[in-house]
């Protein structure tokens, strides 16, 4: 399965949203810890205004936790944003957050009047199992593939607080292509543009450069080797993963490590910090300005040639 992201869609969930934003209270952001950045979705920013907003850290049991103290600190130095790391298999912090959405909002608290919050995030970064937990049963689906949830749903947790999940779809950033290849790493998009060899070639180059002891110790390997491709060939062959004529199967391989990636076997790890964010936004928005510069150019020089 894959999800094209159509300008179309992303402006019709943006309209839906802005329809109801006015009768929520908080936001909770949905981020993927290991890619706290790419998995943002750019409009929620500019959506929430002033609203209080918990940023949310899921999947935490597969971050490199000293990363992942690095954006909680970051991000709360956000004017009205807190920001917690949880993960599945610590539903107790996730309970704190309902005292946590009470604290923030004292007027409401105090008035006894029924809290909205919103969860906000792009596709398969654990809203769904985040609901079901606040909720203490199964209401929302979950799934590994992306794309589970759809329509509008409004969960009332019965202890003053109703959860309401984000209509329509959010997509993730599109102007990024390091961002796309960490998506992709993650299992959150699978662009159908992008191959298991090309995600799989991206997220080793990552792991040789910031965790090749994990890498050691998972593959056996000592002394690692430099480059993508020879580390691809020498797992490949220890695994088995030969076409005819003994050469790898890098397909083969790639799914191998990806999958070992996600589901945590190689080790915690985080594919990106706050100085990669603070860096890389700079360069995309240098990107956009000189497209639109060229664009400009292009519809001056069409109108001097009529
Ligand atoms: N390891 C790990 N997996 C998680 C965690 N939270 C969610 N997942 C998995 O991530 C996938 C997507 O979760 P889901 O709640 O459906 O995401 P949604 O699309 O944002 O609603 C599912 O396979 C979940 O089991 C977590 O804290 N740790
Ligand atoms: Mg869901």
């Amino acid at each position: 399965m894959s999800i094209q992201w159509f300008p179309g869609h992303m402006y019709k969930a943006r309209k839906q949203i802005e329809k109801i934003i006015f009768q929520v209270d908080l936001i909770i952001e949905v981020l993927d810890a290991r890619i706290p950045y790419s998995s943002e979705n750019p409009m929620i920013a500019d959506l929430r205004g002033s609203k209080p907003t918990i940023k949310v850290l899921t999947k935490s049991d597969l971050a490199d936790p000293t990363v992942t103290e690095q954006w909680l600190s970051f991000f709360e130095k956000e004017n009205n944003v807190k920001a917690r790391s949880l993960s599945i298999d610590t539903p107790e912090y996730t309970r704190q957050l309902t005292d946590l959405i009470r604290k923030l909002l004292p007027e409401k608290e105090k008035s006894h009047k029924t809290i909205n919050v919103m969860i906000m995030g792009i596709p398969n970064v654990g809203k769904s199992t985040l609901i079901n937990t606040l909720a203490g049963k199964s209401i929302a689906k979950t799934g590994n593939e992306p794309a589970v949830t759809k329509g509008q749903q409004r969960i009332n947790l019965r202890n003053g607080i109703m959860l309401w999940d984000t209509p329509g779809m959010l997509w993730p950033k599109v102007e990024n292509d390091n961002s796309s290849y960490r998506l992709a790493t993650t299992g959150a998009i699978k662009d159908t543009a992008m191959s298991y060899d090309d995600v799989a070639f991206f997220a080793v180059g990552f792991f040789l450069e910031l965790y090749p002891d994990l890498l050691v110790k998972r593959y056996n390997l000592d002394p690692l080797p430099n480059t993508e491709i020879e580390f691809l060939e020498l797992v490949g062959k220890k695994r088995g993963c030969l076409v005819s004529g003994g050469h790898v199967d890098y397909e083969k391989i790639s799914k191998i490590i990806l999958s070992e990636f996600r589901s945590g076997l190689i080790g915690r790890i985080s594919l990106e910090t706050p100085p990669v964010m603070l860096r890389e936004e700079k360069e995309v928005a240098l990107k956009i300005l000189k497209r639109n510069e060229e664009k400009a150019l292009k519809k001056e020089s069409k109108k001097r040639k009529r």
